[in-house]
């Protein structure tokens, strides 16, 4: 049983190179937005039968490489007594602004952390074909505290960086209570099924380099530490960064994953060791359709080297896409071999 993406994620070479899409489940699928007219997205997330076809359902419709499970960053956090609406992002009922609000956080039982997520997992793993990879995921403490803190997603998230200015021993204690959550959910989606995690640190980039190493790094270098001593391949993807890409390069993952903003055939070139690296087409260049998202998809791969390339899009694929930009997308990676004959 060989899964393309394992392989990529090796560093093994692979017959072609394997393709997955960022948010491949949500609202540009007919079959979703079906869904969403009768369900709001706490309920399809809450119930693990709903989030189970869902997840399926970029599967049935394409060939990808990887089901991602259908949840969201937030859906372990009631672990620890959040709580959070979806308007369409989250909203979090009580922000955390001091010391009072980290301790107010409840002590985990790893048994209770998101078990909808752990059964859609198990659910879907006896549905998918066996050379599809099944991932798990989950928020970096960061990105996580960035709702937590601001109470839902503003630009730039001001009073987060006030906090982390402000309050650093209370943002210290909050980043390890949520690396402590994320190791213990990750080890769970790995017992469930998942064959490899991705960790979305969608908001990595909002403070200074000084700043990322002080504050935030010990903490997202302790969770994947933990989860790779626990043999699970790790994908880290970071956003909106450039300032960072070489210190996340230097973490700890079997995979980076960047925006489109940055040059993934530089990272690839960085890596002595040759790591992987996911990405990284513009979600923005598919919903020109499918000419410019061929020309898009040809040119990524003929600048990065196809030896531990997963592609993907640079960031979560956009409401409003066309599915044939999503057909051209994966075509254009199956039919590579073409691409280079004479
Ligand atoms: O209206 C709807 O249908 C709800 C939209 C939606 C969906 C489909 C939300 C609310 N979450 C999700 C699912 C989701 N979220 C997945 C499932 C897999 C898939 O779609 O294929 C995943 C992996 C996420 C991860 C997520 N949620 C991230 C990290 C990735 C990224 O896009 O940067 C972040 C930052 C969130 C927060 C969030 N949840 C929902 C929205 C609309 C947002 C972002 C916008 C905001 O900050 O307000």
């Amino acid at each position: 049983m060989s899964k393309l993406l394992l392989q990529a994620i090796d560093c093994k070479s692979t017959a072609r190179r394997p393709v997955w899409i960022m948010r491949q489940a949500g609202r540009y699928l007919p079959e979703y937005r079906e869904l969403r007219r009768r369900y709001s997205f706490k309920e399809l997330a809450s119930s693990a039968d709903l989030a189970t076809e869902i997840t399926l359902l970029p599967c049935q419709r394409f060939p990808l490489d990887a089901a991602i499970v259908f949840a969201d960053i937030m859906s372990p956090l009631p672990a620890l007594g959040v709580e959070f609406e979806f308007d369409p992002g989250p909203v979090v009922a009580n922000p955390i602004r001091d010391q009072a609000g980290v301790d107010a956080l409840h002590d985990v039982d790893p048994e209770t952390i998101a078990p909808e997520v752990m059964t859609a997992l198990k659910q879907t793993r006896a549905e998918l074909p066996d050379e599809t990879a099944l991932l798990g995921f989950c928020g970096a403490p960061w990105t996580l505290a960035a709702y937590l803190v601001e109470g839902r997603g503003v630009k730039d998230f001001p009073t987060l960086r006030a906090f982390a200015a402000a309050e650093p021993a209370a943002l210290d204690a909050l980043l390890a209570r949520l690396a402590d959550l994320m190791v213990h959910y990750l080890l769970n989606q790995a017992r469930a099924g998942a064959d490899a995690v991705q960790i979305f640190d969608s908001w990595a980039g909002l403070l200074s380099l000084a700043d990322w190493e002080r504050l935030i790094r010990p903490h997202l270098q302790a969770l994947l530490e933990a989860v790779g001593n626990a043999g699970i391949p790790r994908i880290l993807f970071l956003q909106n960064a450039p300032h960072l890409v070489e210190a996340y390069a230097d973490l700890p993952a079997e995979v980076l994953a960047v925006d489109w903003r940055v040059d993934l055939a530089a990272v690839q070139g960085r890596f002595q060791d040759r790591r992987a690296v996911q990405g990284n087409i513009d979600p923005a260049i598919l919903l020109g359709g499918a000419a410019p998202t061929r020309a898009a998809v040809t040119e990524l791969l003929q600048r990065v080297d196809a030896l531990g390339h997963i592609v993907n899009l640079g960031h979560g694929i956009l409401p409003d896409t066309p599915l044939e930009s999503v057909e051209a997308l994966i075509e254009t990676v199956h039919n590579e071999s073409e691409l280079s004959r004479p």
